[in-house]
């Protein structure tokens, strides 16, 4: 009988042994962005060749900490989305950092000059739990996707405004450069943004990424919120379409359900 308890313990300590240096290793921490690679390209060269840019001095921090103030009034419960707060007209201050015209001329250059438009997705993390992945429709929602996202024609981005400076620390967003051409998601090679508060980060979305892993918690803790704003853009054409009508049935489903693996949906 012992020497089963004891197998057992054994079997139970090696697999508790394995599944966190596997944990530890996929989200280990990755480098900070070599500022001296991408400093002399222009947005439109960046965003084409790495998938992201970063705005700088986008909103000042007292428009920043407005909405700051304006989210945790609605919700300070930890990992939570709020979904759609723009089609519900809850967070007005919010709503309106997707206007700013030094954020409209950036998105004009991404886009080449050509129409684009805010193609419905929005919502605010609110130290969420997001691992690795790429921005597309996942089942059932995938069933508006009829046209292939890795066609050159799909041009949709990804707005990002992190509402807490993470200029020294590599709390914010986790990208591999360059991975919106490829449908693997491989991870090696990460890198970790650093913007500032108001700074913008804009990145196509099928670039591989993640925000926070629950390895993150114990580094960074939740004493200051960490509150992330989206909105998301997409050249005028079918494949924004898609991505649209189906952001729109999962952005009413997942906030009537309330919740999604574990993350409150408010
Ligand atoms: O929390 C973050 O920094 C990234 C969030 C994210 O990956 C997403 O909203 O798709």
């Amino acid at each position: 009988m012992n020497r089963i308890v004891l197998l057992i313990l054994f079997i139970l300590i090696i697999l508790f042994i394995s599944s966190t240096t596997f944990l530890y290793f996929k989200y280990k921490h990755c480098p900070c962005i070599n500022k001296e690679t991408y400093k002399n390209n222009s947005i439109k060269d960046n965003y084409d060749k790495y998938g992201f840019i970063i705005l700088s001095n986008v909103f000042t921090k007292e428009e920043i900490d407005e909405c700051r103030k304006e989210i945790q009034n609605y919700s300070d419960k930890n990992n939570t989305s709020i979904v759609n707060f723009l089609g519900r007209n809850i967070l007005p201050k919010t709503s309106k950092l997707k206007d700013s015209s030094k954020l409209r001329e950036a998105l004009t250059k991404i886009f080449n000059g050509d129409d684009y438009r805010f193609c419905g997705h929005n919502d605010i993390g609110f130290n969420r739990i997001v691992n690795w992945h790429k921005d597309k429709l996942n089942a059932p929602y995938d069933k508006y996707e009829k046209l292939d996202v890795f066609n050159k024609k799909q041009n949709i981005c990804k707005v990002a405004i992190y509402l807490q400076d993470h200029s020294n620390n590599n709390d914010a967003l986790h990208i591999i450069p360059g991975s919106q051409y490829t449908r693997n998601i491989k991870t090696n090679n990460c890198k970790t943004l650093h913007p500032k508060i108001g700074d913008v980060v804009i990145f196509d979305q099928r670039l591989t990424h993640r925000g926070r892993s629950r390895f993150d918690i114990f580094k960074f803790g939740n004493n200051v919120p960490r509150i992330l704003v989206s909105f998301g853009f997409g050249l005028n054409n079918e494949y924004t379409d898609q991505f649209e009508l189906g952001t729109k049935e999962r952005q009413e489903t997942q906030l009537n359900a309330g919740t999604l693996n574990g993350i409150t949906i408010k």
